[in-house]
């Protein structure tokens, strides 16, 4: 019982402490808010992603994740294959800007 115990309490102890959480920090081309909707949702439906958030004023994209899950590549690929530009990855050409249908942030949203 004893011994159950300190096993319980040193993987208590342990467990947080073994996700490494990583902030990265990239820019996103999207226009405005539901541009960033989709954007924030792209990355947060990489696992291993527990929070994203995109500013649609300086376009930064501000990221937090489990670096044993996956990385700030994976999620510039997740965003990437949405349609945007994450930090200096690209869309191939003819798949970029595939925004929103409602978006009214610009020229460039337009569907
Ligand atoms: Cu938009």
């Amino acid at each position: 019982m004893r011994i159950a115990m300190a096993g319980l309490l040193l993987a208590m102890m342990t467990l947080p402490t073994m996700a490494k959480v990583k902030t990265a920090k990239f820019n996103v081309n999207g226009r405005c808010a539901r541009c960033g909707q989709r954007i924030e949702a792209a990355a947060k439906g990489v696992q291993g992603v527990q929070t994203a958030q995109w500013d649609e004023v300086s376009k930064e994209m501000t990221v937090t994740f489990d670096s044993k899950q996956t990385s700030k590549k994976d999620i510039q690929r997740a965003i990437v294959a949405i349609g945007f530009t994450a930090g200096n990855m690209k869309p191939e050409a003819g798949k970029e800007k595939k925004h929103d249908p409602g978006c009214k942030g610009g020229e460039d949203c337009k569907e």
